[in-house]
């Protein structure tokens, strides 16, 4: 016998690192998935419905969006990249996926933003609180600060209900010092993902962390909407650190939120300047 369906999701970005590691832990009895990416979606077993194309066409997002319950938005870029690829994949992308999911009447959307919307904050001021005020590291941190603030109108003007997730470092495991104090755990992102989709109307920005002991980040907001994480990245300090030990505070790697990505080596306006003129 097939069960009754009673809560649709569209999960957009699904063939992406994050999509592949996510999409089998939503699966419960009597939710649908609908999966949507530009690249194509390996098959599975899984009964979800995939859909290719991107998340900018505004005909195929609402048709996406017809009838689901909540929007899971993880497509568009998921690193930094050109400034015109930015704001077509990520900040368009963004407007058009809140944008068919009113016309649609969704009333629930998580979007996936990111440490990198305030990846210039210093780590030696204490817990930065999820509502910390933008301060991008590259065009793709301007990019999921643009996506919160596209959000923040969706709720306010629609009774939406939006959550964005400035996810830190999302993978099986943290593969360096910076990420024990970023990781956020598999199954803390489904139990965030969960919290999130039963939100009430309004808009918040909540940290997408696991309980780390090292932590630079505030859990408080996602409390607020239920979300207690139950994974600690201390269980692979000792492995990863051997006795070395953190790397000095102001190592790159470690001074701000962003690690690397407020390094020259993130610097795309010199890149792509340099590399018009030749
Ligand atoms: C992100 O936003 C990226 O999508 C991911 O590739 C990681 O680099 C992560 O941030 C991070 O900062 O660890």
């Amino acid at each position: 016998m097939t069960e009754a369906v009673s809560q649709r999701l569209l999960f957009t970005g699904a063939a992406g690192q994050l999509g592949r590691l996510l999409r089998p832990r939503l699966a419960r009895t009597g939710r649908e998935l609908r999966l949507l990416d530009i690249a194509p979606i390996d098959s599975g077993d899984d009964g979800a419905v995939r859909l290719q194309g991107s998340v900018t066409d505004m005909a195929l997002m609402e048709q996406a969006c017809a009838g689901v319950d909540a929007v899971l938005h993880f497509g568009g870029l998921s690193v930094e990249n050109t400034w015109q690829r930015v704001l077509d994949a990520n900040i368009n992308g963004s407007y058009v996926t809140l944008e068919a999911a009113r016309r649609q009447g969704v009333r629930h959307v998580v979007l996936a933003s990111s440490n990198h919307a305030i990846g210039y904050i210093p780590t030696d001021r204490g817990l930065i609180p999820a509502d910390a005020p933008p301060r991008p590291d590259t065009n793709y941190g301007v990019s999921k600060a643009a996506m919160e603030a596209i959000g923040s109108l969706y709720a306010d003007r629609y009774g939406m209900s939006v959550t964005a997730v400035r996810i830190g470092s999302c993978l099986e495991r943290p593969p360096n010092a910076r990420m024990l104090r970023t990781w956020l755990s598999p199954a803390d992102a489904i139990r965030l993902l969960d919290a999130a989709i039963a939100a009430p109307p309004g808009f918040r920005v909540v940290w997408g962390a696991s309980r780390n002991t090292r932590a630079w980040v505030s859990l408080e907001a996602g409390e607020a909407i239920g979300y207690f994480p139950q994974d600690d990245s201390e269980v692979f300090a000792e492995a990863l650190l051997g006795g070395r030990g953190d790397p000095p505070p102001d190592d790159q790697m470690m001074a701000h939120v962003g690690g690397l990505w407020c390094g020259p080596d993130w610097d795309t306006a010199v890149r792509e300047q340099a590399e018009s003129a030749t």
